[in-house]
C-alpha cells in the first residue's frame, strides 16, 4: 500500500500506524500541502500503480485530482482519504473521502487519531494502551489542546520530532510501540534533552523581554524585538508577559522579515500585516521587511530605550495594593494608582490627576501604554518616601502603608 501523508508530527503518526498495520508493505510518501497534488498525479499516471492500494492522510487534493481519484475508485481500485481540516469537508461527498474535524464529544480530531480508528474498525490494527496514548499525544499537539490541558508530554513529543532526523525518529517510535503495548513514555535521555532545551528557551525569552521597545504604530501599541529563533514560543510568551501591548513584532533583519503575534481577541494582526504588504492569520502574521517596514520598525525605534520588566520580588509596592501602587519610567515620571472604590481607580501622573478607571488592570494598562512605565522597585519607593517624609528608611519599611498614606495626604 502507498500512503501519502503530511510532513509534520500528525503526518508521521499516520505513517507509523500504516507501518504497524501493513508492515513492510507500507510505502510512505511524505508530502506538503504544496506538492501533494503533483505527487498523487504522478502516482496515478503510472499504469502499474493501479493495483496498489492508496491512502492519503492529513492532506486534501484539489478538484482536478479529486476527479481522477473518483475515476480510479469507480474502476474498483482502492483509494481512501482521511483528513481533519474543515477546508476538506467537501470530500465527504466521495465514498472514499472521510473528513471529520471534531468528535461527537467536542474534542478536535487529527489525522492520526482518525486513521487509528479507521484501521481498528477495518480489523487492520489492534487497540493497545500505548497506541491510545501515542495517538492522543499527537492529537493534543496538532489541535493545540495540549496547551489548555498543560500536556507537556505532547509538546515534548513534537519538539523531539523536530530535533531528530525523521527516519530515525520514526523507527524509534515504531520500536517502542511494538515493544511496550501498555504505555507510551519518553525515555530518560529524551526527558533530559527537553529539560535542557526548555531551560535554554526560557532564558532566551527572559533576555528578549528586556529588549522590547514599546512604540505606537498607527493605532496599535506594539512591542518590537529582534529575534530569529523560537518565534512562536517567544511571541506567545512576550505577549503574556506584556498584556498591555496590542501585539509583539518579531524582527529578523538578516532574513528581511517581520512577524506579528497577538493574544488579544480584538486585535487582528493579519489586517495589520496587510498594511505592509503581508498577511497571515488573525493571531499570527508577517510581512517582508521592505524599506517602509524597515523605516517603521527598525530605524524609528533604534534611538528608543527598551521597556523594563516589572520587578517580581516586591513585597511593599505590589500590584492592586489597597493603599495604592507606584510606577516609574525612563524619564523619571512617577505614576500612582489609587484605589478609590472597587470600581474606581484613579491615576496620578507626577501628582496630577490623569484619569480614573473601572479596574486596576485598566489603570495599569493606561500607565504602561502612555508612559512606558513599570512597577517601581520597593527600594526606590522606600527611599522616595523616606526623603519626602524625612523619616528613616527602616521606619518607612516597617510602616509602609502608613507612609504611603502620609505622603499622599501631606
Ligand atoms: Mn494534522
Amino acid at each position: 500500500m502507498k500512503l501519502f501523508t503530511d510532513s509534520d508530527l500528525d503526518g508521521l503518526g499516520c505513517s507509523a500506524l500504516a507501518k504497524l498495520a501493513y508492515g513492510d508493505k507500507a510505502d510512505v510518501y511524505y508530502c506538503s500541502p504544496r506538492n501533494l497534488n503533483q505527487r498523487v498525479e504522478y502516482f496515478l499516471d503510472q499504469p502499474d500503480n493501479s493495483k496498489i492500494d492508496m491512502t492519503i492522510t492529513d492532506l486534501s487534493v484539489n478538484e482536478e485530482i479529486e476527479a481522477r481519484l473518483e475515476e480510479r475508485f469507480k474502476k474498483g481500485q482502492f483509494v481512501q482519504l482521511i483528513d481533519h481540516h474543515v477546508t476538506a469537508m467537501r470530500l465527504n461527498d466521495r465514498k472514499w473521502g472521510f473528513v471529520k474535524p471534531e468528535y461527537e464529544d467536542g474534542r478536535k480530531s487529527c489525522a492520526t487519531s482518525l486513521y487509528y480508528e479507521y484501521l481498528m474498525e477495518h480489523g487492520l490494527l489492534e487497540q493497545t494502551g500505548a497506541l491510545d496514548e501515542f495517538t492522543d499525544l499527537v492529537r493534543q499537539y496538532d489541535t493545540w489542546e495540549w496547551e489548555k490541558n498543560e500536556n507537556v508530554k505532547a509538546k515534548r513529543l513534537n519538539d523531539l520530532f523536530y530535533l531528530f532526523e525523521r527516519g530515525k525518529f520514526e523507527e524509534d517510535i515504531l520500536r517502542r510501540l511494538r515493544e511496550n503495548k501498555d504505555a507510551f513514555d519518553l525515555t530518560e535521555t529524551e526527558t533530559m534533552l527537553m529539560d535542557i532545551e526548555e531551560n535554554k528557551i526560557s532564558r532566551y525569552i527572559n533576555a528578549k523581554n528586556r529588549q522590547i521597545i514599546q512604540t505606537f504604530v498607527d493605532e496599535f501599541c506594539v512591542g518590537l524585538v529582534h529575534a530569529e529563533q523560537y518565534l512562536s514560543e517567544l511571541g506567545n510568551a512576550l505577549n503574556k508577559l506584556n498584556p498591555h501591548l496590542d501585539m509583539i513584532v518579531l524582527l529578523n533583519v538578516g532574513g528581511k522579515k517581520a512577524g506579528f503575534r497577538t493574544i488579544h481577541e480584538d486585535v487582528n494582526v493579519s489586517e495589520f500585516a496587510s498594511r505592509f504588504g503581508g498577511g497571515g492569520h488573525p493571531k499570527a502574521s508577517g510581512c517582508e521587511l521592505t524599506e517602509e517596514a524597515f523605516d517603521h520598525f527598525v530605524l524609528k525605534a533604534f534611538p528608543l530605550q527598551p521597556l523594563k520588566p516589572d520587578p517580581e520580588r516586591n513585597e511593599l509596592n505590589v500590584k492592586n495594593a489597597p493603599y495604592g501602587t507606584y510606577y516609574e519610567n525612563r524619564l523619571g515620571d512617577i505614576s500612582f494608582i489609587m484605589p478609590v472604590s472597587d470600581q474606581c481607580f484613579e491615576v496620578l501622573q507626577n501628582g496630577e490627576n490623569a484619569g480614573s478607571f473601572s479596574s486596576y488592570e485598566e489603570a495599569e494598562r493606561h500607565i504602561k501604554r502612555h508612559y512606558g512605565s513599570w512597577l517601581r522597585f520597593d527600594d526606590a519607593c522606600v527611599l522616595h518616601l523616606s526623603t519626602a517624609l524625612r523619616i528613616p528608611a527602616e521606619e518607612v519599611k516597617a510602616n509602609y502603608e502608613k507612609a504611603v498614606k502620609q505622603a499622599f495626604n501631606g
